[in-house]
């Protein structure tokens, strides 16, 4: 019965499948995924639909992956003929192409392959995802959220957040948020803090927690961190 989160696995299905088996992940244990499964790597939805399928102890917060998609998506879930995006108003456009251009090629693809029912399915999971989630493992309080808490405060309470501040937001891990709750993120991939001695590894500072180990890039990992005994665990599959 062990506690795990994974993050930002981006459409990278083997090294997610490899996971599960590397952590012995069973019917008693429960996963939190932080969000960004979809985009980027070659098989988001597919991944999706695995993880959408153990719904009883694995539980998805969304991304703003998942969110920049929900609009698009509903889009697509009924979409007869590439033309119609011709009648899309230029906001749409807009949207669209940002979604594009943060990777979302593979999604697409992918999403359109499967039957309207199960495309209404994965629109109906992701709207239906939690924004953050605060557990307690082994006597420790983690908050769980995809981004981090832009404009924090300590007394502010986690549902006064704007969506915004909670999926895009890159912490100042120089500064401790709380002293007796840790702030579990991805989002931003280890890789690419400033000065962190071990980029594409779990990074722990001020009790800050980042497990984005930057699975889509060569130097990356997919990480998994078990809250029972805070033991690490890694897998590295070229995409
Ligand atoms: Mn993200």
């Amino acid at each position: 019965m062990s506690t795990y989160l994974m993050s930002d696995i981006h459409g990278h299905y083997a090294a997610y499948k490899e996971m599960l088996k590397k952590i012995s992940f069973s019917y008693e244990d429960t996963l939190y995924i932080l969000g960004d499964i979809l985009d980027r790597g070659p098989h988001p939805i597919k991944t999706l639909l695995d993880i959408m399928a153990d719904d009883h102890n694995i539980k998805m917060l969304v991304g703003n992956h998942e969110l920049m998609a929900i609009k698009l998506l509903e889009f697509l879930c009924d979409m007869n003929d590439p033309e119609d995006l011709k009648s899309a108003d230029d906001s749409f456009i807009e949207d669209f192409l940002c979604w594009v251009s943060n990777g979302a090629e593979t999604t697409i693809y992918e999403f359109l392959k499967e039957d309207r029912v199960t495309r209404r399915k994965i629109l109906d999971f992701i709207l239906n995802l939690d924004v953050y989630d605060e557990i307690s493992v082994g006597g420790k309080t983690f908050i769980l959220v995809h981004g981090g808490l832009r404009n924090f405060s300590p007394d502010k309470e986690l549902s006064d957040y704007e969506i915004d501040e909670l999926l895009w937001e890159r912490p100042n891990y120089e500064i401790p948020y709380y002293d007796d709750k840790f702030v579990v993120a991805g989002h931003t991939p280890t890789l690419a803090i400033k000065g962190n001695p071990n980029p594409g590894y779990i990074y722990m500072k001020n009790n800050h927690i980042n497990i984005d180990c930057g699975c889509v890039f060569d130097s990356g990992n997919l990480g998994c961190l078990r809250l029972d005994d805070m033991k690490e665990f890694y897998v590295n599959i070229p995409i």
